[in-house]
Protein backbone atom coordinates (compact mmCIF):
# COMPACT_ATOMS: atom_id res chain seq x y z
CA UNK A 1 0.00 0.00 0.00
CA UNK A 2 1.32 3.42 -1.48
CA UNK A 3 1.01 5.97 1.23
CA UNK A 4 -1.05 8.70 0.10
CA UNK A 5 -2.14 11.70 1.56
CA UNK A 6 -5.00 12.80 -0.46
CA UNK A 7 -6.27 8.74 -1.25
CA UNK A 8 -9.74 7.29 -0.59
CA UNK A 9 -10.68 7.69 3.23
CA UNK A 10 -11.78 3.88 3.74
CA UNK A 11 -11.48 0.64 2.30
CA UNK A 12 -15.37 -0.39 2.99
CA UNK A 13 -18.57 0.95 1.94
CA UNK A 14 -20.39 3.65 4.74
CA UNK A 15 -22.70 2.23 6.63
CA UNK A 16 -23.91 4.91 8.60
CA UNK A 17 -27.98 5.72 8.04
CA UNK A 18 -27.51 8.47 5.82
CA UNK A 19 -25.48 6.85 3.44
CA UNK A 20 -27.91 3.34 3.87
CA UNK A 21 -30.95 6.08 2.49
CA UNK A 22 -29.17 7.27 -0.31
CA UNK A 23 -28.33 3.36 -1.19
CA UNK A 24 -31.94 2.64 -0.86
CA UNK A 25 -33.07 5.24 -2.52
CA UNK A 26 -32.35 3.14 -6.17
CA UNK A 27 -34.25 5.76 -8.30
CA UNK A 28 -33.31 9.41 -8.91
CA UNK A 29 -34.26 12.01 -10.80
CA UNK A 30 -31.30 14.10 -12.28
CA UNK A 31 -31.92 17.75 -13.69
CA UNK A 32 -30.25 19.97 -16.32
CA UNK A 33 -31.20 23.14 -16.34
CA UNK A 34 -29.51 26.46 -17.26
CA UNK A 35 -29.25 28.96 -20.06
CA UNK A 36 -29.22 26.35 -22.81
CA UNK A 37 -32.40 25.51 -22.29
CA UNK A 38 -33.67 28.68 -24.14
CA UNK A 39 -31.86 27.84 -27.16
CA UNK A 40 -32.41 24.37 -26.62
CA UNK A 41 -30.01 22.98 -29.34
CA UNK A 42 -30.80 25.58 -32.03
CA UNK A 43 -28.76 28.17 -32.79
CA UNK A 44 -29.39 30.81 -35.68
CA UNK A 45 -32.22 28.76 -37.28
CA UNK A 46 -29.83 25.73 -36.89
CA UNK A 47 -30.20 22.32 -34.96
CA UNK A 48 -26.64 21.67 -33.43
CA UNK A 49 -26.59 17.80 -33.18
CA UNK A 50 -24.60 17.48 -29.88
CA UNK A 51 -25.54 17.65 -26.55
CA UNK A 52 -27.38 21.47 -25.95
CA UNK A 53 -25.57 22.23 -22.61
CA UNK A 54 -22.52 22.01 -25.43
CA UNK A 55 -24.03 24.17 -27.91
CA UNK A 56 -21.83 27.48 -26.86
CA UNK A 57 -18.79 25.48 -27.34
CA UNK A 58 -19.89 23.40 -30.13
CA UNK A 59 -21.59 26.75 -32.70
CA UNK A 60 -18.57 28.39 -31.17
CA UNK A 61 -20.99 31.34 -29.60
CA UNK A 62 -19.17 34.86 -28.53
CA UNK A 63 -19.45 35.02 -24.42
CA UNK A 64 -21.55 37.97 -24.42
CA UNK A 65 -24.18 36.87 -27.11
CA UNK A 66 -24.35 33.72 -24.51
CA UNK A 67 -24.17 35.84 -21.45
CA UNK A 68 -27.04 37.60 -23.56
CA UNK A 69 -29.84 34.88 -23.19
CA UNK A 70 -29.74 35.39 -19.22
CA UNK A 71 -31.90 38.84 -20.09
CA UNK A 72 -34.53 36.14 -21.71
CA UNK A 73 -34.22 33.41 -18.46
CA UNK A 74 -37.55 34.85 -17.32
CA UNK A 75 -39.12 31.86 -15.84
CA UNK A 76 -42.35 32.70 -17.69
CA UNK A 77 -43.59 28.80 -16.93
CA UNK A 78 -41.54 27.83 -13.99
CA UNK A 79 -43.21 26.03 -10.84
CA UNK A 80 -41.08 24.26 -8.36
CA UNK A 81 -44.43 22.84 -7.19
CA UNK A 82 -44.76 21.28 -10.59
CA UNK A 83 -41.56 20.11 -11.19
CA UNK A 84 -41.29 18.65 -7.71
CA UNK A 85 -44.89 16.66 -8.39
CA UNK A 86 -42.90 15.31 -11.78
CA UNK A 87 -40.42 13.46 -9.46
CA UNK A 88 -43.02 12.07 -6.94
CA UNK A 89 -45.27 10.38 -10.17
CA UNK A 90 -42.07 8.93 -11.50
CA UNK A 91 -41.39 7.52 -8.12
CA UNK A 92 -38.19 9.49 -7.59
CA UNK A 93 -36.83 9.68 -3.98
CA UNK A 94 -33.78 11.86 -5.17
CA UNK A 95 -33.52 14.88 -6.86
CA UNK A 96 -29.83 16.21 -8.20
CA UNK A 97 -29.65 19.18 -10.02
CA UNK A 98 -27.02 21.60 -12.02
CA UNK A 99 -26.24 24.50 -9.85
CA UNK A 100 -23.91 24.92 -12.42
CA UNK A 101 -22.63 23.66 -15.37
CA UNK A 102 -20.08 24.15 -17.42
CA UNK A 103 -20.84 27.61 -19.26
CA UNK A 104 -20.60 28.79 -15.52
CA UNK A 105 -24.22 30.12 -15.22
CA UNK A 106 -25.43 29.47 -11.52
CA UNK A 107 -29.16 28.34 -10.38
CA UNK A 108 -28.64 30.44 -7.20
CA UNK A 109 -27.60 34.14 -5.98
CA UNK A 110 -24.02 33.06 -5.93
CA UNK A 111 -21.97 36.39 -4.30
CA UNK A 112 -19.12 35.14 -6.31
CA UNK A 113 -20.43 35.94 -9.29
CA UNK A 114 -22.04 38.26 -11.53
CA UNK A 115 -23.38 35.07 -13.80
CA UNK A 116 -26.47 33.95 -11.59
CA UNK A 117 -30.28 33.61 -11.73
CA UNK A 118 -30.23 37.06 -9.15
CA UNK A 119 -29.26 38.58 -12.40
CA UNK A 120 -32.35 37.41 -14.50
CA UNK A 121 -35.67 38.97 -15.21
CA UNK A 122 -37.81 37.40 -12.70
CA UNK A 123 -34.77 37.76 -9.70
CA UNK A 124 -35.53 34.56 -8.03
CA UNK A 125 -33.82 31.57 -6.58
CA UNK A 126 -34.33 28.52 -8.85
CA UNK A 127 -32.10 26.80 -6.43
CA UNK A 128 -34.19 27.74 -3.14
CA UNK A 129 -37.64 27.08 -4.58
CA UNK A 130 -36.57 23.89 -5.61
CA UNK A 131 -35.08 22.71 -2.52
CA UNK A 132 -38.28 23.80 -0.42
CA UNK A 133 -40.78 21.84 -2.91
CA UNK A 134 -39.24 18.54 -3.03
CA UNK A 135 -38.20 18.54 0.89
CA UNK A 136 -41.83 18.86 1.51
CA UNK A 137 -42.81 16.28 -0.76
CA UNK A 138 -39.77 14.11 1.33
CA UNK A 139 -37.69 13.86 -2.08
CA UNK A 140 -33.87 14.28 -0.99
CA UNK A 141 -32.07 17.09 -3.12
CA UNK A 142 -28.48 16.58 -4.51
CA UNK A 143 -26.70 19.48 -5.98
CA UNK A 144 -24.30 19.17 -9.22
CA UNK A 145 -21.34 21.36 -9.93
CA UNK A 146 -19.39 21.25 -12.40
CA UNK A 147 -15.50 22.46 -11.40
CA UNK A 148 -14.65 23.12 -15.18
CA UNK A 149 -15.89 26.29 -15.93
CA UNK A 150 -15.65 27.91 -19.25
CA UNK A 151 -16.49 31.29 -18.46
CA UNK A 152 -13.96 31.75 -15.30
CA UNK A 153 -10.83 34.14 -16.56
CA UNK A 154 -8.68 31.84 -14.15
CA UNK A 155 -9.54 28.33 -15.52
CA UNK A 156 -6.98 26.73 -16.90
CA UNK A 157 -7.57 23.08 -18.25
CA UNK A 158 -3.85 22.42 -18.31
CA UNK A 159 -1.01 24.58 -16.24
CA UNK A 160 2.02 25.15 -18.09
CA UNK A 161 3.56 28.16 -16.12
CA UNK A 162 3.75 29.75 -13.18
CA UNK A 163 1.07 32.39 -14.46
CA UNK A 164 -1.35 29.08 -14.73
CA UNK A 165 -0.49 28.10 -11.63
CA UNK A 166 -1.28 31.25 -10.21
CA UNK A 167 -4.34 31.93 -11.88
CA UNK A 168 -5.72 28.03 -11.21
CA UNK A 169 -5.08 28.71 -7.34
CA UNK A 170 -7.73 31.67 -7.36
CA UNK A 171 -9.94 29.34 -9.30
CA UNK A 172 -9.95 26.54 -7.02
CA UNK A 173 -10.05 29.25 -4.02
CA UNK A 174 -13.48 30.81 -6.22
CA UNK A 175 -14.69 27.00 -6.70
CA UNK A 176 -14.41 26.32 -3.01
CA UNK A 177 -15.93 29.35 -1.73
CA UNK A 178 -19.20 29.03 -4.08
CA UNK A 179 -19.18 25.51 -2.20
CA UNK A 180 -18.91 26.47 1.25
CA UNK A 181 -22.14 29.10 0.00
CA UNK A 182 -23.94 26.44 -1.25
CA UNK A 183 -23.60 23.99 1.98
CA UNK A 184 -24.14 27.16 4.56
CA UNK A 185 -27.20 28.51 1.98
CA UNK A 186 -29.09 25.30 1.74
CA UNK A 187 -27.76 23.04 5.02
CA UNK A 188 -30.08 20.38 4.38
CA UNK A 189 -28.12 19.39 0.53
CA UNK A 190 -28.05 15.43 1.20
CA UNK A 191 -24.88 14.92 -1.69
CA UNK A 192 -22.98 16.50 -4.32
CA UNK A 193 -22.48 15.51 -7.33
CA UNK A 194 -19.16 16.63 -8.77
CA UNK A 195 -18.59 16.84 -12.58
CA UNK A 196 -15.81 18.84 -15.17
CA UNK A 197 -12.87 17.28 -13.06
CA UNK A 198 -11.30 15.21 -16.01
CA UNK A 199 -8.42 18.28 -16.98
CA UNK A 200 -4.69 18.38 -15.93
CA UNK A 201 -5.14 21.18 -14.18
CA UNK A 202 -7.69 19.49 -11.57
CA UNK A 203 -5.52 16.26 -11.51
CA UNK A 204 -2.40 18.09 -10.42
CA UNK A 205 -4.75 19.51 -7.54
CA UNK A 206 -5.83 16.23 -5.99
CA UNK A 207 -5.51 18.13 -2.60
CA UNK A 208 -8.41 20.50 -3.45
CA UNK A 209 -10.76 17.47 -4.80
CA UNK A 210 -9.93 15.81 -0.74
CA UNK A 211 -10.34 19.25 0.77
CA UNK A 212 -13.22 19.85 -0.49
CA UNK A 213 -14.41 16.97 0.47
CA UNK A 214 -13.60 17.26 4.00
CA UNK A 215 -15.30 20.61 3.96
CA UNK A 216 -18.72 19.16 3.00
CA UNK A 217 -18.62 16.77 5.24
CA UNK A 218 -17.87 18.65 8.40
CA UNK A 219 -20.33 21.28 7.42
CA UNK A 220 -22.83 18.68 6.49
CA UNK A 221 -23.09 15.46 8.41
CA UNK A 222 -23.70 12.46 6.47
CA UNK A 223 -23.50 14.20 3.23
CA UNK A 224 -22.37 11.86 0.34
CA UNK A 225 -20.16 12.80 -2.30
CA UNK A 226 -19.35 10.91 -5.79
CA UNK A 227 -16.17 9.55 -6.72
CA UNK A 228 -15.75 12.11 -9.62
CA UNK A 229 -14.79 14.63 -7.56
CA UNK A 230 -11.83 12.96 -6.54
CA UNK A 231 -8.23 12.78 -8.20
CA UNK A 232 -5.50 11.70 -5.84
CA UNK A 233 -1.69 12.49 -5.12
CA UNK A 234 -0.72 11.64 -8.31
CA UNK A 235 -3.61 12.75 -10.21
CA UNK A 236 -5.54 8.83 -10.08
CA UNK A 237 -9.31 9.31 -10.56
CA UNK A 238 -12.77 7.77 -8.88
CA UNK A 239 -9.89 5.17 -7.84
CA UNK A 240 -7.01 5.89 -5.99
CA UNK A 241 -3.47 4.88 -6.54
CA UNK A 242 -4.25 1.77 -3.95
CA UNK A 243 -7.06 1.05 -5.95
CA UNK A 244 -9.73 1.97 -3.69
CA UNK A 245 -12.83 3.57 -4.17
CA UNK A 246 -12.52 8.08 -3.09
CA UNK A 247 -15.52 9.63 -2.37
CA UNK A 248 -18.81 7.78 -1.44
CA UNK A 249 -19.92 6.06 -4.52
CA UNK A 250 -18.75 5.56 -8.34
CA UNK A 251 -19.89 8.03 -10.50
CA UNK A 252 -18.96 6.65 -14.03
CA UNK A 253 -21.40 4.77 -15.43
CA UNK A 254 -22.90 7.26 -17.40
CA UNK A 255 -25.68 6.98 -20.79
CA UNK A 256 -24.23 3.43 -20.21
CA UNK A 257 -25.08 0.26 -17.49
CA UNK A 258 -22.10 -2.18 -16.16
CA UNK A 259 -22.56 -5.90 -18.07
CA UNK A 260 -25.77 -7.06 -16.07
CA UNK A 261 -23.28 -10.58 -14.91
CA UNK A 262 -20.60 -8.19 -13.89
CA UNK A 263 -20.85 -8.16 -9.96
CA UNK A 264 -17.95 -6.99 -9.11
CA UNK A 265 -19.65 -3.59 -9.21
CA UNK A 266 -21.79 -4.38 -6.82
CA UNK A 267 -18.95 -4.59 -3.85
CA UNK A 268 -19.10 -0.90 -3.34
CA UNK A 269 -21.92 1.90 -4.10
CA UNK A 270 -22.96 3.44 -7.32
CA UNK A 271 -24.74 5.44 -9.36
CA UNK A 272 -25.50 5.35 -12.92
CA UNK A 273 -26.90 8.43 -15.07
CA UNK A 274 -29.00 8.32 -17.65
CA UNK A 275 -30.42 10.90 -20.29
CA UNK A 276 -34.06 10.27 -22.25
CA UNK A 277 -32.93 11.06 -25.49
CA UNK A 278 -29.74 9.17 -26.96
CA UNK A 279 -27.20 12.17 -26.36
CA UNK A 280 -28.41 15.52 -24.77
CA UNK A 281 -28.62 16.29 -20.43
CA UNK A 282 -29.84 20.08 -21.27
CA UNK A 283 -33.30 20.29 -23.33
CA UNK A 284 -32.62 19.90 -27.52
CA UNK A 285 -35.96 20.70 -29.08
CA UNK A 286 -34.47 19.55 -32.63
CA UNK A 287 -35.90 15.58 -34.09
CA UNK A 288 -32.22 14.46 -33.33
CA UNK A 289 -32.98 14.31 -29.38
CA UNK A 290 -36.83 14.15 -30.09
CA UNK A 291 -36.89 11.18 -31.80
CA UNK A 292 -34.86 9.36 -29.90
CA UNK A 293 -36.86 9.60 -26.74
CA UNK A 294 -36.22 6.16 -24.44
CA UNK A 295 -39.30 3.55 -23.83
CA UNK A 296 -40.52 3.98 -20.03
CA UNK A 297 -39.83 -0.22 -20.62
CA UNK A 298 -36.14 0.58 -20.96
CA UNK A 299 -36.14 2.83 -18.32
CA UNK A 300 -37.98 -0.17 -16.47
CA UNK A 301 -35.55 -2.42 -17.41
CA UNK A 302 -32.66 -0.16 -16.25
CA UNK A 303 -33.95 0.26 -13.50
CA UNK A 304 -34.33 -2.87 -12.01
CA UNK A 305 -30.68 -3.91 -13.59
CA UNK A 306 -28.88 -1.36 -11.73
CA UNK A 307 -30.85 -2.45 -8.85
CA UNK A 308 -29.63 -6.10 -9.19
CA UNK A 309 -26.31 -4.99 -9.12
CA UNK A 310 -26.42 -2.89 -5.51
CA UNK A 311 -26.57 0.40 -7.96
CA UNK A 312 -28.92 3.92 -7.91
CA UNK A 313 -30.50 5.42 -11.20
CA UNK A 314 -30.10 8.49 -12.02
CA UNK A 315 -32.67 9.40 -14.75
CA UNK A 316 -32.29 12.63 -16.21
CA UNK A 317 -34.59 15.50 -17.40
CA UNK A 318 -34.34 18.71 -19.34
CA UNK A 319 -36.55 21.19 -18.52
CA UNK A 320 -37.08 24.08 -21.19
CA UNK A 321 -36.29 27.49 -21.14
CA UNK A 322 -39.55 28.88 -20.12
CA UNK A 323 -39.20 26.61 -17.29
CA UNK A 324 -41.72 23.92 -17.85
CA UNK A 325 -41.17 20.41 -18.02
CA UNK A 326 -41.20 19.03 -21.62
CA UNK A 327 -44.49 16.90 -21.83
CA UNK A 328 -43.20 13.95 -23.58
CA UNK A 329 -40.50 13.71 -20.23
CA UNK A 330 -43.45 14.01 -17.50
CA UNK A 331 -45.42 11.70 -19.92
CA UNK A 332 -42.48 8.53 -18.99
CA UNK A 333 -42.10 9.86 -15.60
CA UNK A 334 -45.82 9.04 -15.24
CA UNK A 335 -45.89 5.38 -16.77
CA UNK A 336 -42.28 4.22 -14.98
CA UNK A 337 -43.83 5.69 -11.41
CA UNK A 338 -47.06 3.80 -11.97
CA UNK A 339 -44.82 0.94 -12.91
CA UNK A 340 -43.05 1.13 -9.49
CA UNK A 341 -46.03 2.14 -7.83
CA UNK A 342 -47.13 -1.77 -8.35
CA UNK A 343 -43.24 -3.10 -8.81
CA UNK A 344 -41.50 -1.04 -6.08
CA UNK A 345 -41.05 -3.48 -3.61
CA UNK A 346 -39.14 -4.70 -5.36
CA UNK A 347 -36.29 -1.93 -6.50
CA UNK A 348 -36.63 0.17 -3.27
CA UNK A 349 -34.23 -0.95 -0.62
CA UNK A 350 -33.23 -3.88 -2.91
CA UNK A 351 -29.89 -4.89 -4.32
CA UNK A 352 -27.52 -7.78 -5.66
CA UNK A 353 -29.47 -10.87 -4.89
CA UNK A 354 -26.48 -13.44 -3.40
CA UNK A 355 -26.07 -16.63 -5.23
CA UNK A 356 -28.19 -16.29 -7.62
CA UNK A 357 -27.30 -15.90 -11.64
CA UNK A 358 -27.78 -13.63 -14.19
CA UNK A 359 -31.18 -15.01 -15.64
CA UNK A 360 -31.19 -13.36 -19.07
CA UNK A 361 -35.21 -12.35 -19.34
CA UNK A 362 -34.58 -9.72 -17.08
CA UNK A 363 -33.06 -9.45 -13.65
CA UNK A 364 -33.18 -10.91 -9.73
CA UNK A 365 -33.27 -8.37 -6.84
CA UNK A 366 -33.58 -8.94 -3.17
CA UNK A 367 -34.77 -6.71 -0.80
CA UNK A 368 -31.95 -5.96 2.29
CA UNK A 369 -33.82 -5.95 5.09
CA UNK A 370 -35.96 -8.87 4.47
CA UNK A 371 -33.57 -11.23 2.09
CA UNK A 372 -37.07 -10.99 0.03
CA UNK A 373 -35.98 -12.05 -3.89
CA UNK A 374 -38.08 -10.69 -6.44
CA UNK A 375 -37.62 -11.84 -10.39
CA UNK A 376 -38.08 -8.96 -12.85
CA UNK A 377 -39.05 -9.83 -16.17
CA UNK A 378 -38.14 -6.85 -18.61
CA UNK A 379 -36.95 -9.43 -21.49
CA UNK A 380 -39.96 -12.07 -21.74
CA UNK A 381 -38.94 -14.78 -24.49
CA UNK A 382 -40.66 -15.47 -27.36
CA UNK A 383 -42.09 -18.42 -26.18
CA UNK A 384 -44.02 -16.49 -23.06
CA UNK A 385 -42.39 -18.88 -20.31
CA UNK A 386 -38.66 -18.62 -18.21
CA UNK A 387 -37.12 -20.65 -16.64
CA UNK A 388 -35.96 -19.98 -12.75
CA UNK A 389 -32.87 -21.35 -11.66
CA UNK A 390 -32.57 -21.35 -8.23
CA UNK A 391 -29.25 -20.96 -6.33
CA UNK A 392 -27.52 -24.71 -5.73
CA UNK A 393 -29.65 -26.66 -2.39
CA UNK A 394 -32.53 -24.56 -2.97
CA UNK A 395 -36.47 -25.16 -4.29
CA UNK A 396 -39.45 -23.05 -5.33
CA UNK A 397 -42.19 -22.98 -2.97
CA UNK A 398 -44.34 -20.55 -4.38
CA UNK A 399 -44.48 -17.54 -6.90
CA UNK A 400 -46.55 -14.34 -6.60
CA UNK A 401 -47.30 -12.47 -9.25
CA UNK A 402 -46.94 -8.36 -7.76
CA UNK A 403 -50.38 -6.38 -9.00
CA UNK A 404 -51.84 -9.99 -10.00
CA UNK A 405 -55.63 -9.52 -10.04
CA UNK A 406 -57.01 -11.42 -13.01
CA UNK A 407 -54.11 -12.42 -14.54
CA UNK A 408 -54.08 -15.28 -16.11
CA UNK A 409 -50.89 -16.61 -14.51
CA UNK A 410 -52.57 -17.27 -11.56
CA UNK A 411 -53.98 -20.39 -12.82
CA UNK A 412 -50.61 -22.31 -13.95
CA UNK A 413 -47.98 -20.77 -11.77
CA UNK A 414 -44.69 -22.96 -12.13
CA UNK A 415 -43.84 -26.71 -12.89
CA UNK A 416 -40.02 -27.93 -11.83
CA UNK A 417 -38.00 -29.21 -14.41
CA UNK A 418 -35.29 -30.64 -12.39
CA UNK A 419 -33.55 -29.44 -9.00
CA UNK A 420 -33.63 -26.36 -8.94
CA UNK A 421 -34.75 -25.48 -12.06
CA UNK A 422 -38.42 -24.04 -12.75
CA UNK A 423 -40.41 -22.90 -15.59
CA UNK A 424 -43.32 -20.54 -15.02
CA UNK A 425 -45.47 -19.88 -18.02
CA UNK A 426 -45.89 -15.83 -17.96
CA UNK A 427 -49.84 -16.04 -19.51
CA UNK A 428 -49.36 -13.92 -21.95
CA UNK A 429 -48.18 -10.33 -22.08
CA UNK A 430 -49.76 -7.05 -20.32
CA UNK A 431 -49.76 -3.55 -21.08
CA UNK A 432 -48.89 -2.80 -17.45
CA UNK A 433 -45.28 -3.09 -18.42
CA UNK A 434 -42.57 -6.15 -16.63
CA UNK A 435 -44.17 -8.48 -14.79
CA UNK A 436 -42.54 -9.19 -11.55
CA UNK A 437 -42.84 -12.17 -8.94
CA UNK A 438 -41.95 -12.38 -5.20
CA UNK A 439 -40.27 -16.01 -4.85
CA UNK A 440 -41.06 -18.15 -1.80
CA UNK A 441 -37.92 -20.33 -1.40
CA UNK A 442 -37.29 -23.35 0.42
CA UNK A 443 -33.81 -25.88 0.44
CA UNK A 444 -33.94 -29.43 -0.92
CA UNK A 445 -34.61 -32.17 1.16
CA UNK A 446 -32.71 -35.05 0.29
CA UNK A 447 -30.08 -35.19 -2.32
CA UNK A 448 -28.64 -32.57 -4.43
CA UNK A 449 -27.12 -32.46 -7.82
CA UNK A 450 -23.91 -31.09 -8.25
CA UNK A 451 -23.63 -28.37 -10.87
CA UNK A 452 -20.86 -29.95 -13.62
CA UNK A 453 -17.86 -28.15 -13.29
CA UNK A 454 -16.54 -26.13 -16.44
CA UNK A 455 -13.19 -27.03 -16.74
CA UNK A 456 -12.48 -23.83 -19.47
CA UNK A 457 -13.16 -21.38 -16.92
CA UNK A 458 -10.79 -19.89 -15.51
CA UNK A 459 -10.82 -18.63 -11.58
C1 LIG B 1 -20.64 15.43 -18.28
C2 LIG B 1 -21.08 16.77 -18.81
O1 LIG B 1 -20.11 17.23 -19.74
C3 LIG B 1 -22.45 16.65 -19.42
O2 LIG B 1 -22.89 17.91 -19.91
C4 LIG B 1 -23.43 16.20 -18.37
O3 LIG B 1 -23.53 17.15 -17.32
C5 LIG B 1 -22.96 14.85 -17.81
C6 LIG B 1 -23.81 14.35 -16.68
O4 LIG B 1 -21.59 14.92 -17.36
O5 LIG B 1 -20.37 14.60 -19.40
C7 LIG B 1 -19.61 13.49 -19.31
C8 LIG B 1 -18.86 13.21 -18.20
C9 LIG B 1 -18.16 12.01 -18.10
C10 LIG B 1 -18.21 11.09 -19.13
C11 LIG B 1 -18.96 11.36 -20.26
C12 LIG B 1 -19.64 12.57 -20.35
N1 LIG B 1 -17.56 9.88 -19.00
O6 LIG B 1 -16.93 9.61 -17.95
O7 LIG B 1 -17.64 9.00 -19.91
Amino acid sequence: MMDLKYGASREKPREDAAMKRFRGHRVGQFIHWGLYALPAGRWEGKDVEFAAEFLPRVAKIPQHRWEALANDFTLADFDAERWADTAVALGARYMTITTKHHDGFCLWPSTHTDFHMGNTPSGRDVLGELVAAYEARGIDVNFYYSVLDWRHPDWRFTLENDADNLAFARYLDFAMKQLVELAERYPSVKGFWFDGTWDESVKANGWWTWEVERMLKERIPGVVVNSRLRADDFGARHVDSNGLLMGDYESGYERRLPEPWDRSVAAHDWEACMTIPQASWGYHQGPWAQSTLKHPWDVVDMIAHCTSLGGNFLLNFGPRGDGSMAPAEVEIARTVGQWLGVNGEAIYGCGFAEGWEYPGWGYFTQDSSTGQVFAVVTREPASGRIRLELPTGMELVGLQLLGSAGHPFNEHPFKRLAGSVFEVDLGGATSAGPLVFALETGAITGPVAEKEPNPDVLD
